[in-house]
C-alpha cells in the first residue's frame, strides 16, 4: 500500500515539474511577406529572443507569405484575437487609426537618424499608445524603409514623368491620395503584386529596395527612381486584451524583445540597402539616382491641408511628428 502511494507521489511530481512543457502557450504571429523579407527578419529575431528568454513557456508560430490573408485582413484578425501578434506595414493602419498615416507624410524624415529620433521618442511612443483605442498594443516600430518608385513605361526624372502612370499603392487612404496628388493613376491592391506587374495590369509600384530585390520585381520592372518619397515603418502590434491578460513580467519581456528585434531589423535593412541597389543595377534595372525631388516636394507641399489631415487628433499627431523630425 505504502509503496504504491510513493509511486503516485513521484508521478505527480514529474507532472508538476514538466508542467511548463505541456502548458506552453502558442502564439500566432502574422506577416504578409515571405521568409527573407523585412517583416520576417523582425519576426524571426523576436521569436528567437522571446522563446529563449521566456524559458520555453511560449511558442511563437510565424504565419507568413499571406497564409492569413492581406495586411488589412491580418489587422482585422488581430483585433479579433485570432492572431495575437502582427508585423504590418504602416500603410494599411490608417484605415484603422487615421493618425497612423503621419509616419508616411512625404519627405518628413531627412535620414535614418531623424526616423529613429521621432519613432523612438515621445511622438512615436504616443502613436503606439493611441493604437490602444482600436484594440491593439503597439510594441515597436521595425522598418520597411524609404520607398522608391519603379515602372515599366519610362524613366522618372521629375514628377512630370509620373503623370498618368498606373501605380499600385497599398490599401491605405493616405497612399491613394498621395499618388493622386503626384499625378498618377493610383490603384490600391494588397501585397504581393508580381503577377499584376507582369501582366501589365499596373505600370508600376513603389517600395523599399529590399522589397524590390526580394520579390524579384526587377524581372518585371525596367525603371527605378530613388525618390524616397515616404518612409515606411512596420508597426509591431499585439491584441490589446490578450496582451493585458499576460503576467506583467511577460508583458514587459515581450515589449523588450520586440523593441530589440526592431532595432536589429532596422540595422539589417540599413546595412544592406547599398547592396540591394547594386544588385538591382546588375540585374539590369535602369536607375535614376538623382531625380528632381523638388518637383515632387512641390506637388505634395500642401498635403497637410487636405481633409485627411483635418481631424484634430490627426493634425495634432502630424504637428508632433513634424516638430520632432526637425534637425
Ligand atoms: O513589405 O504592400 C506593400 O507595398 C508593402 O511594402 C509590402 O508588404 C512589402
Amino acid at each position: 500500500m505504502m509503496r504504491r502511494y510513493w509511486w503516485v507521489m513521484i508521478a505527480l511530481l514529474v507532472l508538476v515539474l514538466s508542467g511548463h512543457a505541456w502548458a506552453k502557450t502558442s502564439v500566432k504571429l502574422a506577416v504578409v511577406t515571405k521568409p527573407g523579407s523585412a517583416q520576417n527578419i523582425c519576426a524571426e529575431i523576436f521569436k528567437e529572443l522571446f522563446e529563449a528568454r521566456s524559458q520555453g513557456r511560449y511558442e511563437i508560430d510565424i504565419y507568413h507569405s499571406a497564409s492569413l490573408g492581406t495586411e488589412n485582413e491580418i489587422l482585422e484578425q488581430l483585433q479579433m484575437n485570432s492572431v495575437q501578434l502582427a508585423i504590418v506595414t504602416d500603410g494599411p493602419f490608417d484605415v484603422f487609426l487615421p493618425q497612423a498615416r503621419v509616419i508616411c507624410y512625404p519627405f518628413l524624415f531627412a535620414d535614418d537618424q531623424a526616423v529613429d529620433r521621432v519613432l523612438d521618442g515621445p511622438a512615436g511612443k504616443e502613436l503606439l499608445k493611441q493604437l490602444e483605442t482600436v484594440g491593439m498594443k503597439g510594441l515597436a516600430f521595425s522598418e520597411n524603409g524609404f520607398r522608391h518608385i519603379t515602372n515599366n513605361r519610362r524613366p522618372v526624372n521629375s514628377v512630370a514623368d509620373v503623370a498618368g502612370l498606373k501605380i499600385r499603392v497599398m490599401e491605405s487612404i493616405f497612399h491613394k491620395e498621395l499618388w493622386r496628388l503626384l499625378g498618377a493613376n493610383p490603384t490600391p491592391m494588397p501585397w504581393p503584386i508580381y503577377a499584376e506587374l507582369q501582366q501589365g495590369t499596373i505600370d508600376g509600384q513603389e517600395n523599399p529596395l529590399s522589397v524590390i530585390w526580394n520579390y524579384r520585381l526587377f524581372e518585371v520592372q525596367k525603371y527605378l527612381t530613388l525618390t524616397g518619397h515616404v518612409y515606411s515603418a512596420h508597426i509591431d502590434v499585439a491584441n490589446l486584451k490578450w496582451y493585458q491578460g499576460l503576467p506583467p513580467a511577460d508583458q514587459e519581456l515581450m515589449q523588450q524583445c520586440m523593441a530589440e528585434a526592431a532595432i536589429r531589423q532596422r540595422q539589417w535593412n540599413r546595412t544592406n540597402e547599398a547592396d540591394f541597389l547594386l544588385k538591382l543595377k546588375e540585374a539590369g534595372m535602369a536607375v535614376v539616382e538623382h531625380p528632381d525631388l523638388a518637383s515632387f516636394r512641390k506637388k505634395t507641399s500642401g498635403m497637410r491641408d487636405l481633409d485627411l489631415f483635418k481631424e484634430p487628433k490627426v493634425r495634432d499627431m502630424l504637428d508632433k511628428f513634424m516638430r520632432a523630425a526637425q534637425p
